[in-house]
This record gives C-alpha cells, sequence and structure tokens, in this order.
C-alpha cells in the first residue's frame, strides 16, 4: 500500500478525550474514528488488524471442530421473552420497534437464538454433540461506554455455543474451548491468563475469564509464575484426546490465579512467594458451561440411544475480537507507539524514503517496493513528499515490526537501514539481503 494514496490519517498530539494508551493511539495511528458514544468506524489500518484478529480466531475455532456460521445482529423480543431475559436483561439492551410496531432489540448476545435455530433442527443423539460460532458485532448500551473500542457500546465478537448430550459431553466441549482459547491468545502474541470466573448473568457454575496483562488493565489480577513459564497451548494434543484436554483443564484448575472479584487469601498464601505475581489485566474472553438453561427454556430436546428426550447440555465461549486490538496495543507499546506482534501487524514492513525529492531514493525505493510484493510481503511504503524525520516517526507510530529505510547518502554506497521496530536494533544492508531478510 502506497501511503499517498491510503485513508492513513495520523495525529501528531494526543487526542485529550483518550484516556488510556491503547486509545490514543489507535487514534492517533488512525485506526478507528468514533462516530457516536461508544461506537467506532474502523479506518483501513484498523480493519486489516480486526481482520487478522479475526482469521487466527476463526482458524484456531475451525482446529477445535467448531462450525462456523452467521446470525444477524437484530433479534426479536419473543426470543428473549422465551428465556426470561428480555426482562432481565435490563437497559443495556438496544430495544427497537419495527414499522409494524414489533419489538427487536440489536443482540447483546445469541444464546436464545442459536439455541432455538438448533432446536428447530435436532431431532436424535446423532446430532450432537456440535459447536457452532460466528462472528458478528453486538450491541450493549453500556452506561458508560470508554477506553475507546475496549468498552464500546457496538463491538464485534466471536461466540460459540456447544451442545451435548450430558454433563460429560459439555465438559469435554468447554474443556476444548479452553485450549482453543489458550492456543488462540498464544497465536496473537498476548499472554493471556486463564482465571476461575465468578459467575455472571450467563448464568452457570464453571466458568473461565481469559485476562490479557497489562498494566492499564481494569481489573487486579493474582497469578501463579507457572502461567509465565509453562506450555499452556500445548501443540502436541490433540482435541481427540479427551483424557489429556480434562488433565489440562485440572492443571488450569491446580495453578492460582484470580482476579480482585475472585481473589482469595488463603489459597494465595500456599503459592511460594516468589511464585507470586500480581499485576493488572483486561478480560479478553470468557468462557461458561450452564446446563439446561437455555435448551430447557427454549425448548430443545433431542432422542437419545435410548429412545427417551433428552435436554442437550449447553456452553458458550467468547472472545472480545474488537477489544483484542486495544488489548493486543496495551500490552505491547512504548513511548513512540504501537508495537504490533508480527501476527497481527497490518503490514510486515514499513518501507521509506528519507528524501521524497530525490529522484534515485525514489527509483531505488519503488523497486524494491516491487520486489516485496511480488515475493507476498506486506508493505506500507510511505512515498510521501515529507520530511524523512516525520515519516520515521509515523512508523514507529504505526507499530510495524521493521522498517526499511533509504536514504541518498546510504544508497550511494549500495546500502539501505533496517529497523526491529520491538528491539530498535539498526542494520545497514546491501539492498538483496534486507529483502531476504524480510522474505
Ligand atoms: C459468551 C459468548 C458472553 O457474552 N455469550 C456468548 C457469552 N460473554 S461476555 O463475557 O459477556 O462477553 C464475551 C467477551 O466479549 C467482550 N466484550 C466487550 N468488548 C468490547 N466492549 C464491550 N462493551 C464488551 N463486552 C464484552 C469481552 O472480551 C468478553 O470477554
Amino acid at each position: 500500500m502506497r501511503l499517498s494514496r491510503s485513508f492513513l490519517p495520523v495525529m501528531k498530539e494526543s487526542p485529550a478525550a483518550a484516556e488510556i494508551v491503547s486509545h490514543k493511539l489507535m487514534l492517533r495511528a488512525g485506526l478507528v474514528r468514533q462516530t457516536a458514544a461508544g461506537i467506532y468506524a474502523w479506518l483501513p489500518i484498523g480493519l486489516r488488524v480486526l481482520t487478522k484478529i479475526e482469521q487466527i480466531v476463526r482458524e484456531e475455532q475451525d482446529k477445535a471442530g467448531a462450525i462456523e456460521m452467521l446470525m444477524p445482529t437484530l433479534q426479536s423480543a419473543d426470543l428473549w421473552r422465551q428465556s426470561g431475559r428480555y426482562d432481565a436483561y435490563g437497559p443495556e439492551m438496544l430495544r427497537i420497534t419495527d414499522r409494524h410496531d414489533r419489538e427487536m432489540l440489536y443482540g447483546p448476545t445469541n444464546e436464545e437464538m442459536i439455541t432455538s435455530i438448533f432446536a428447530g433442527e435436532a431431532r436424535s443423539y446423532r446430532d450432537l454433540p456440535r459447536t457452532l460460532y460466528h462472528i458478528q458485532w453486538k450491541f450493549r448500551d453500556e452506561v458508560r461506554p470508554r477506553f475507546g473500542v475496549m468498552r464500546g457500546r457496538e463491538f464485534l465478537m466471536k461466540d460459540a455455543y456447544s451442545f451435548d448430550l450430558d454433563e460429560a459431553g459439555a465438559r469435554n466441549s468447554y474443556y476444548t474451548q479452553l485450549l482453543a482459547y489458550l492456543r488462540t491468545f498464544q497465536r496473537l502474541g498476548i499472554q493471556a491468563v486463564p482465571m476461575k470466573a465468578a459467575s455472571g448473568p450467563i448464568g452457570g457454575d464453571l466458568s473461565h475469564e481469559f485476562i490479557v496483562l497489562a498494566p492499564t488493565g481494569e481489573s487486579e489480577v493474582f497469578y501463579d509464575a507457572a502461567f509465565d513459564e509453562f506450555d499452556w497451548a500445548q501443540s502436541g494434543l490433540s482435541y481427540d484426546n479427551a483424557a489429556g484436554l480434562e488433565k489440562l483443564f485440572e492443571q488450569v484448575s491446580a495453578t492460582y490465579s484470580a482476579t480482585d472479584e475472585t481473589h482469595d487469601e488463603e489459597r494465595w498464601t500456599k503459592v511460594a512467594e516468589d511464585r507470586r505475581r500480581t499485576g493488572r489485566g483486561i478480560e479478553v474472553g470468557h468462557i461458561f458451561y450452564f446446563g439446561t438453561k437455555y435448551s430447557e427454556s427454549m425448548g430443545l430436546k433431542v432422542s437419545g440411544p435410548e429412545g427417551t428426550m433428552v435436554t442437550p447440555e449447553m456452553g458458550s465461549y467468547g472472545i472480545g475480537v474488537s477489544r483484542l486490538v486495544g488489548a493486543i496495543i496495551e500490552a505491547s507499546h512504548d513511548d513512540a507507539g504501537i508495537i504490533w506482534p508480527d501476527a497481527v501487524a497490518p503490514w510486515k514492513v514499513g518501507l521509506v524514503t528519507m528524501r521524497g525529492d530525490d529522484p534515485a531514493t525514489v527509483a531505488a525505493a519503488d523497486d524494491i517496493y516491487a520486489r516485496l510484493q511480488a515475493a507476498g510481503v506486506e508493505v506500507l511504503y510511505d512515498d510521501r513528499d515529507e520530511r524523512g524525520g516525520v515519516k520515521l516517526g509515523s512508523m514507529d507510530l504505526i507499530g510495524l515490526p521493521w522498517q526499511l529505510v533509504l536514504g541518498p547518502r546510504g544508497l550511494a554506497n549500495g546500502l539501505v537501514e533496517l529497523k526491529n521496530r520491538r528491539t530498535g536494533e539498526k542494520q545497514e544492508l546491501i539492498i538483496d539481503d534486507a529483502i531476504n531478510r524480510l522474505t
């Protein structure tokens, strides 16, 4: 992408309205613009990151055997009357009336809808187990939307729903998602610690939150150093290995982690002092097992292996896809700007000409740009006729993993500079070597 032809509005000044660093950086680097309280437009660079996160979430769900579909954002009030949540949900639900005076709502979650759809089709135990998911916008009319996309009113969520014949099956589905979450967050390049949650409005007795560690996080967290050290994503563990999944769950449960809400001083003092880690964190995922709460109210029944009717056991599993953009920035930035983990970077490398008015520099940059593109490397080419220092500042702010900087002096000797955004390390290389490094 040539910056001169893109829509990448970069701001020098820190916007006063933004309270936390990720929100400031998302505005300054041109990722989003607010269009109403808690509602954001995703500009091209923000959309690229959002799409990359979404794709990693999708791939890990698919590997875990979940099946993708897409449900609408608008739902009928009647669905929610059936579960009893239409009244219970309160003012966080955005209620809408259509031209025929039918009561509708902008979905804050989809337990009712998926259960009702599944109930219409599932007939026997052979239709189980199934885990269905979608990645769709939600709306919650938060009293105080804040911190940009971290607590928005409209936000993108991956929500999965599992249907099983019995509790043992439902637990296996829960453990499967637990592992899928550990793998998803690892691939995203962030550390997310699973913590037993106090069960919220979704209901149920088995529930975990996934908390990304970041100094500006909303909740205080306490955890055992094992969460920093152990390979929780266990690359060798197969989703078919039910005993292995259960063991992983037991290992997670036995290792101390808690938010300020669930913190247990007595258990905490049993963690060796030099292994106690405290900090702050942001909830990026939340998984629930809630038994037959929705299958019962929404009338989901299938015939069991013995012919009797069975009410399936369910769980639901959420990841805050748009919140993750902010959470990743909170966990990965410095004074100069964002530092994207490779997996979600909007482009891999930023190509910068220090002298946009020097024909030889421009010709060399055009050539490198074409070669990198031909090799399939994602490049943002700052081809603007701007001062070199301004361009370098923008590149640091945008936070691509690599910067390839071209100036007349280096080029006279056939050299370019390759900078690693995270370490700040700079290397003078001949052009071919620089290109090889990036391909
Ligand atoms: C699980 C999936 C649920 O809604 N029903 C379907 C369950 N869980 S949850 O914890 O309420 O939400 C799941 C994740 O969505 C993100 N999230 C938000 N992101 C941005 N702004 C918000 N206002 C917001 N509310 C929830 C969180 O990451 C949460 O873990």
